[in-house]
């Protein structure tokens, strides 16, 4: 019987899924990269996820993800400079007072609907208070989105003490509020409905200057420890 257990072994090791990942590794007012999305961004509800990493600390304002068109940031996620995360849609934030990001890796994700104005943050599966921010707003198409630099204009005017400076990946959007369980899943490293906005996946990059694109191993799905687990039991 041992040759069956070898199969299944190799099946679910083949389930480990390699991810890109970003690496921004200084200061810069140059370097940014930006993503492609697979529908136009007039969004009336959002969940946006990232994996992220900094050992940027102290008084820095540092921007995570940036999307704008030729008026507005229309939808920007920010570390605040005292250390708050936010996100701004065309005017003033919803500030979040959360633990600092560092440099272990914090699943991130924010959510926000347009008919109940709720909005809610979510740090390594765990549900923020809910907030009303924007009610009736929507998120307008035609913009850029960057990861990297904060644009003060279209796509330019960047500023490198607001630049992000670590790690990120796993960006992901669904123009839906996704429920407290899937989130909390994509945390634990379940393999959740991919981003219907982007996919992390398959969204195409565009690299701008000093920008190191690595593969790494994201998570090894629950379906294939199941399996591991399973053959140890028959063994
Ligand atoms: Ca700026």
């Amino acid at each position: 019987m041992r040759l069956p257990v070898i199969l299944f072994l190799i099946t679910a090791l083949a389930g480990s899924v390699p991810i890109k990942t970003l690496v921004f590794p200084t200061e810069s007012c140059t370097s940014y990269v930006e993503m492609i999305p697979q529908k136009p961004m007039n969004l009336t509800a959002f969940t946006l996820c990232m994996r992220v990493a900094t050992e940027l600390s102290g008084q820095r304002e540092i921007i995570l993800f940036a999307y704008r068109t030729g008026n507005y940031d229309e939808l920007n996620v920010w570390r605040e400079l005292d250390g708050r995360l936010s996100f701004y849609m065309a005017g003033n934030p919803v500030l979040f007072k959360v633990p600092e990001l560092r440099a272990l890796q914090t699943h991130l994700c924010v959510t926000w609907d347009s008919t109940s104005g709720l909005a809610a943050l979510f740090l390594d599966g765990k549900r923020s208070l809910s907030k009303i921010y924007r009610k009736g707003h929507t998120v307008s198409p035609g913009g850029r989105v960057i990861l990297g630099q904060d644009p003060d204009i279209y796509l330019g005017d960047f500023d490198k003490h607001q630049n992000f400076v670590g790690e990120i990946c796993d960006v992901n959007i669904w123009d839906v509020v996704l429920p407290d369980s899937v989130i909390q899943g994509m945390f634990a490293g379940q393999r959740e409905p991919r981003g219907n906005v982007f996919d992390w996946e398959s969204t195409e990059l565009r690299i701008n200057g000093d920008v190191e694109v690595a593969i790494r191993e994201l998570y090894t799905p629950v379906w294939a420890q199941n399996v591991v687990i399973n053959i140890e039991a028959d063994v």
